[in-house]
């Protein structure tokens, strides 16, 4: 499966070009100034006197005066001072330019991040046309997102190298970040802070569409899968209402409606779950179910001891959720 492209140096959007041409910068620089000191350090250690265990050490230099010492301290001061403005400048021309990116006919998109996964709702629209997945953001290509940036617990960083840069989720505070994804591809993103046991594994990705797939994925999440038919998938439903996945999971228009956990009205549409520890295959999801711990130790979700027969319902009923 394709991991997505999780790489800095290859931007994939405007923010993250902008990032990256800093990031240059800063090597160029630093880069010379490493080069900068081994060299004095080279003449430095070539031109040192040398002492001699039978003489006294001559130390009639201490004594005299030293204009070219002072010259050349004064030019690397001064080269320092120059070269921490260059890098000053930079770095406030970068802002100004990720500050820039044209806010026009924007995809608003709200994320909360949790111990250890995201909510990610779409808030344009009326009501009726917002809607919550986890893990998978999916954009438009060409067209800037606004990301609003909530937690729910610890502080959380939102961070998709390819598309833009870090920015912290903090609780109690909306943070925003704006991207744009020039090319249609999935990016995968990573919490980038430290956020307790599972912070490793909690990944996510943004799916980057030209727009006509993504109105057809938008209008394919605001449907409202319908009841199965078949026998084995019905008897998974009545076990996921009446078991206690209902009490944290919301499946739309049926009775479960837990906010503890991911949305899986549309989990069939998603291509990992558990935030990016499993690709999203039955066999999978047989095993995360019944003991998510095995993948994901001290994850939220409790093992579910039950017979193979209710568990194979139980992920049936999970496939017709497209
Ligand atoms: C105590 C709350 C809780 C209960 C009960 C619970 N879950 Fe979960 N579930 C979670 C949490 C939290 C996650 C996210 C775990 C993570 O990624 O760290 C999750 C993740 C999942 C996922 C993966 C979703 C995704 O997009 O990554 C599936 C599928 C799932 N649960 C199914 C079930 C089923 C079926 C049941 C009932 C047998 C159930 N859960 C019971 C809390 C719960
Ligand atoms: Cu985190």
């Amino acid at each position: 499966m394709n991991p997505g492209l999780h790489d800095m140096l290859q931007a994939m959007g405007p923010q993250a070009g902008n990032i990256v041409d800093l990031w240059r910068v800063f090597l160029f620089l630093c880069t010379l100034v490493f080069a900068a000191i081994l060299v004095a350090l080279i003449l430095a250690l070539r031109r040192a006197p040398r002492s001699h265990t039978q003489e006294a050490p001559d130390l009639s230099m201490v004594n005299q005066p030293e204009p070219r010492l002072r010259r050349s301290v004064t030019a690397a001061v001064t080269a320092s001072v120059l070269g921490l403005l260059v890098l000053l400048a930079a770095s406030v021309f970068t802002d100004r330019a990720l500050a820039r990116l044209s806010l026009k006919d924007a995809v608003n998109i709200e994320v909360t991040a949790h111990q250890w996964w995201w909510t990610v709702r779409y808030i344009d629209g009326p009501v009726s046309e917002t809607f919550e997945t986890a893990n998978e953001i999916h954009v438009p290509v060409g067209r800037p997102v606004i990301v609003k940036l909530n937690s729910d617990d610890v502080i959380h960083s939102f961070w998709v190298p390819s598309l833009a840069g870090k920015r912290d989720l903090i609780p109690g505070r909306t943070a925003t970040l704006n991207f744009q994804a020039d090319r249609p591809g999935i990016y995968r993103g990573q919490c980038a802070e430290f956020c307790g046991f599972q912070h490793t594994f909690m990944a996510f990705e943004v799916q980057a569409h030209p727009q006509a797939e993504y109105d057809a994925w938008r209008q394919q999440q605001l449907k409202i899968p319908a009841p199965p038919a078949d026998a084995q998938a019905r008897h998974g439903m009545m076990l996921f209402q009446s078991v206690q996945c209902a009490l944290c999971h919301t499946v739309q228009g049926t009775i479960a409606q837990g906010k503890r956990a991911p949305d899986l009205t549309h989990l069939g549409s998603r291509r990992m779950i558990g935030s990016g520890v499993l690709a999203n295959t039955p066999a999978n999801l047989a095993s995360w179910i019944a003991d998510p711990q095995k993948h994901k130790p001290g994850t939220n979700m409790p093992a579910n001891p039950m017979s193979g027969e209710d568990l194979a319902a139980l992920v049936a009923y999970m496939g017709t959720l497209q």
